[in-house]
């Protein structure tokens, strides 16, 4: 057995099987989400949470707040415009170099059949990590209260990875392009009806061991704010289709309180 189908269920996900990857580019091209249910092994899930307990007293936790563009804002705008609306995000986080040398996370991550696997499902020849030791492997901890707002990302693509879900609340909720970004169509309307509940919104039910992949550049997204005691944690691998880029020094400093 390769190491990757160690931790990955590959009986149920055929990650290298040319039908299976076309399967997959369909899902997510018609419902802008990729959704795999018990897509990591039930053993492999009991390893992640214990290293993610073990690693989380040395997450940071920042309150943040910005604009669904996560841009600074227009002053030629009005305030109230929803461009320069702020909106609230609180989470906690650990970086790649807090995540243990041999965790499953770095072997699937690291996998050559997994990268191939991402890149024929989003169209890219390749796929390469951050050039800083900080942004390819994240492991996000939300707690009692805390959500991730309304936003679009400044990446194509995310995969993310669910360990542990909250007793409530926590829901991923999203609007498939939105807007469109290399238009530089913002689409003002809509996104105010989003972000002031006027609109409908996809929601996903993902349970622990599920990978998702999801365009979250147009497609506006959030994380409903957590209910009880138990820790939403979840992993997000992160690449480009460059090689040699690091996340911006300035994005950096804002949601991992440290450069390297
Ligand atoms: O927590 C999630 O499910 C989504 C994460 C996300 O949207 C992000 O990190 O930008
Ligand atoms: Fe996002």
């Amino acid at each position: 057995m390769s190491d990757v189908n160690r931790y990955i269920d590959m009986d149920a996900h055929a990650i290298n099987s040319a039908e299976y990857r076309d399967a997959c580019k369909t899902q997510l091209d018609t419902k802008g989400v990729l959704q795999l249910d018990g897509f990591l092994r039930p053993e492999t899930l009991t390893q992640l949470i214990a290293e993610a307990d073990d690693a989380h007293y040395g997450a940071y936790y920042t309150i943040a707040k910005h604009n669904v563009y996560l841009t600074k804002p227009n002053n030629d705008l009005p305030q109230n415009h929803i461009f320069n609306r702020q909106l609230s995000t609180s989470k906690g986080c650990i970086c790649t170099d807090q995540v243990p040398e041999h965790s499953p996370l770095m072997t699937i991550y690291n996998s050559a059949a997994f990268q191939s696997f991402i890149a024929a499902i989003v169209g890219e020849d390749a796929l390469y990590p951050y050039a800083d030791p900080l942004s390819s492997v994240n492991v996000h901890y939300a707690n009692d209260g805390q959500e991730l707002n309304w936003h679009f990302d400044n990446s194509e693509f995310a995969i993310t990875l669910l360990l542990q879900s909250p007793k409530a609340g926590g829901d991923f909720e999203y609007v498939k392009d939105l807007r469109d970004a290399d238009a530089g169509d913002m689409n003002y309307d809509d996104v105010s009806a989003v972000v002031e509940g006027r609109s409908p919104v996809e929601k996903l039910h993902i349970d622990p061991g599920t990978l998702v992949l999801f365009r979250g550049r147009n497609s506006m997204h959030r994380v409903t704010p957590i209910v009880g005691d138990t820790q939403r944690i979840l992993v997000v691998l992160a690449y480009n289709s460059e090689p040699n880029i690091a996340l911006s020094e300035t994005a950096r400093q804002t949601f991992y309180g440290r450069l390297g």
